[in-house]
C-alpha cells in the first residue's frame, strides 16, 4: 500500500452558500473530480489528520465507488478513524445522529437528496459539522475557495475495503468501523415516541403504506414500522435502495409519489400514507383522501408534539424557512411560543437548535425535524404523526379539520419552473428588485400589493448575515407570493414561486388550493411576467 500525491487542476465547485455539491454523476466520475472536491472539503475543514469522521450515502449509483475513494484519501491524510455504514449506506438523519452520539469531527454524506440517481442523473457530496448539521456558510465558503486553487491531492493506492460486514477493519494506519446504519437511529426513535401506543394502533387494524421510493429509508422503515411496531409485512413498499431509485424521482410530493397518492385517494385506501426522499430527510404525509401540505404538517406537529414522550415538556420555540407558510406562526402566537423565520436550507436552523431556542423546524419543501438531530428527518415526522394519531384516535382528515377550525387555514402551493434559461431567470428577479418601491399600492388580478422586498437574515445567535434570500410580495388582507431561484438544481435555473393566502372563514376551508389561490397565482404572473420571461405556459411541477 502506497501513499501518492496526484497533480490536478481546479474544478467548478459548489455555488457559494450551498451545503454540498450536486452534479451530474458523470461529472463526479470524471478524472480527479470527486477527489478534487473531497480534497477541498478536507482542506476547508483544516485537514483530517487525527480526526474521526462518519461516512455514508443514500445508495445511489457511484455511492459504493465514491466511498472507497474517500476512505483512501482519508487514510493517506492521516485521518484517525472513519465510522461507515454497512455497504456505505446511511440516511442523512441517521448520519447526523451518528456524528452526534459518537462525538466525531463531522461526516461526509454521499447523496444528491431528492434528485434522481443513475449514470445519467445526479450525484452529490456534502459535509456535516460536529454538531451533526449541514456545514454553515463560513465552512462551505472555505471549501469553495479550496476548489478554486487545488493543485494536488494525496491518496492511498490500495484495494477496496470490504464494507459488507459489521466490525472493525483498517486501511493503512486508519481505523475503519463498519456499523449497522439503522440500529442507533431506531434506538433514538424509540426514546422519542410512544412505541407502545403506535404498536397498539397497528394492532387495532390501522393500516399504513410507507413508500420508500427505492431509496435509503427502506431499511429504516422496515425495521422500525414492521419489525418493531408490528405494521403488517408489506406496509413498507419500494423498500430496497436501488442505484437509480427504480428509475424514479425520489422526491416525496404528490407529483413524484403519484402511485401512493392514487392509492390514498382510491377506494380501499389505508388509514395513513407516507413517503421519503433519496437520503431520507424529507417526508410526505397523506391520509385517506387527505394530502397534508408540509407547511400544515409543521403547524399541526407543533400544536400536538407534546403528545409524544420526547416533547412532553413542550417546545422551546419553532422555526420555519421564509417561503414556508405562516400556519406555524399562528400556532406559535396562540401558544405563546417564539417563532423564527430563516432563509431556505436546513443549515440555518442549526444555531437555533444548538442554542435551545427552537425545538421544531420545518420547510415547505417537505422537510420537518427537531432538536433530536441537526437535519430534517423524514421517518421522524412519520412517527410523530403516528404517535399523535394513536393518542388522539383521530383520522388525518379530522386532525386537519380541527386544526383549521382552531387556527385558520393557510392555503399554499409552490409552482416550479425547471431548466429555465439562467439569464431569463436572473432577469425576472432583477426586474422585480428594481420595482420594490413602486409596487406597493398597485393592484394585480384584483389584489393590491402591500409590501415588496428581498428577504435577508441576521442570525440571532451568531449575528451572521445572509442576503438575497428570496423576493417577497405581500398583499393587502393577507396573502403572499415569494420568488426564489433554486440552489440545488443541476440544469439551468429553477424558478420557485411560493403562493399563499389565509382563510379564516370555516365555510371556505375545503377548497382545492389551486382554486383558492387562483387570484394570487394570476397576480404573481402579472407582477413578474413569468410566462413572458420564461416562455412557459405554466409550471413544470405544482406542489
Ligand atoms: C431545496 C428546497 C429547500 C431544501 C433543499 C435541500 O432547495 O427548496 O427547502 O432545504 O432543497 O433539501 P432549493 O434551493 O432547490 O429550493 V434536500 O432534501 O435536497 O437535502
Ligand atoms: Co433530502
Amino acid at each position: 500500500m502506497e501513499r501518492i500525491t496526484v497533480q490536478t487542476t481546479p474544478i467548478e465547485g459548489q455555488k457559494p452558500g450551498t451545503s454540498g455539491l450536486r452534479k451530474k454523476t458523470n461529472v463526479f466520475m470524471a478524472l480527479h473530480f470527486l477527489e478534487n472536491f473531497v480534497q477541498a472539503i478536507f482542506t476547508g475543514i483544516g485537514g483530517v489528520a487525527g480526526k474521526t469522521l462518519v461516512l455514508g450515502g443514500d445508495g445511489r449509483y457511484f455511492n459504493d465507488r465514491a466511498a472507497q475513494v474517500i476512505l483512501r484519501m482519508a487514510a493517506a491524510q492521516d485521518c484517525a478513524k472513519i465510522i461507515v455504514g454497512r455497504d456505505a449506506l446511511m440516511s442523512t438523519p441517521a448520519a447526523s445522529n451518528m456524528i452526534r452520539i459518537r462525538k466525531t469531527d463531522g461526516g461526509i454524506i454521499m447523496s444528491a437528496s431528492h434528485n434522481p440517481g443513475g449514470p445519467k442523473e445526479d450525484f452529490g457530496v456534502k459535509f456535516n459539522t460536529p454538531n451533526g448539521g449541514p456545514a454553515p456558510e463560513e465552512v462551505t465558503n472555505r471549501i469553495f475557495e479550496a476548489t478554486k486553487v487545488i493543485e494536488s491531492y494525496d491518496i492511498m493506492q490500495a484495494q477496496d475495503v470490504d464494507l459488507s460486514q459489521i466490525g472493525e477493519t483498517s486501511l493503512g494506519d486508519m481505523a475503519i468501523e463498519v456499523v449497522d446504519p439503522v440500529a442507533d437511529y431506531a434506538a433514538l426513535m424509540e426514546k422519542l415516541f410512544d412505541f407502545g401506543a403506535i404498536a397498539a394502533l397497528f394492532e387495532s387494524g390501522f393500516r399504513i403504506r410507507f413508500d420508500a421510493m427505492h431509496a435509503i429509508t427502506g431499511p429504516y422503515a422496515k425495521s422500525i414500522l414492521e419489525d418493531r411496531l408490528g405494521a403488517p409485512a408489506g406496509s413498507v413498499v419500494n423498500a430496497v435502495p436501488s442505484p437509480d431509485f427504480g428509475g424514479g424521482h425520489p422526491d416525496p410530493n404528490p407529483i413524484w409519489a403519484k402511485d401512493l397518492m392514487d392509492i390514498m385517494y382510491g377506494a380501499d385506501a389505508p388509514d395513513f400514507g407516507a413517503a421519503s426522499d433519496g437520503d431520507g430527510d424529507r417526508n410526505m404525509i397523506v391520509g385517506k383522501s387527505a394530502y397534508v401540505t408540509p407547511s400544515d404538517s409543521l403547524a399541526l406537529l407543533a400544536a400536538n408534539a407534546h403528545l409524544a414522550p420526547g416533547y412532553s415538556e413542550g417546545l422551546a420555540g419553532v422555526a420555519r424557512s421564509m417561503p414556508t407558510s405562516g400556519a406555524v406562526d399562528r400556532v406559535a402566537a396562540k401558544r405563546g411560543l417564539d417563532c423564527y423565520e430563516t432563509p431556505t436550507g436546513w443549515k440555518f436552523f442549526g444555531n437555533l437548535l444548538d442554542a435551545g431556542r427552537a425545538t421544531l423546524c420545518g420547510e415547505e419543501s417537505a422537510g420537518t425535524g427537531s432538536d433530536h438531530v441537526r437535519e430534517k428527518d423524514g421517518l421522524w415526522a412519520v412517527l410523530l404523526w403516528l404517535n399523535i394519531l394513536a393518542k388522539t384516535g383521530k383520522s388525518v382528515q379530522q386532525m386537519l379539520d380541527d386544526h383549521w377550525a382552531e387556527f385558520g387555514r393557510n392555503y399554499y402551493s409552490r409552482h416550479d419552473y425547471e431548466g429555465v434559461d439562467n439569464a431569463a431567470a436572473e432577469g425576472l428577479m432583477d426586474a422585480l428588485r428594481a420595482r420594490f418601491s413602486t409596487l406597493p399600492g398597485q393592484s394585480f388580478a384584483g389584489r393590491t400589493v402591500a409590501s415588496a422586498d428581498e428577504f435577508s437574515y441576521d442570525d440571532p445567535v451568531d449575528g451572521s448575515h445572509s442576503a438575497g434570500q428570496g423576493i417577497r410580495i405581500g398583499f393587502e388582507g393577507g396573502g403572499r407570493v415569494v420568488f426564489r431561484l433554486s440552489g440545488t438544481g443541476t440544469v439551468g435555473a429553477t424558478l420557485r414561486v411560493y403562493l399563499e393566502d389565509l382563510c379564516e372563514d370555516s365555510a371556505e376551508m375545503h377548497k382545492d388550493p389551486q382554486e383558492a389561490l387562483a387570484d394570487i397565482i394570476a397576480a404573481a404572473d402579472a407582477i413578474a411576467g413569468i410566462r413572458e420571461r420564461t416562455g412557459r405556459d405554466g409550471p413544470d411541477v405544482r406542489t
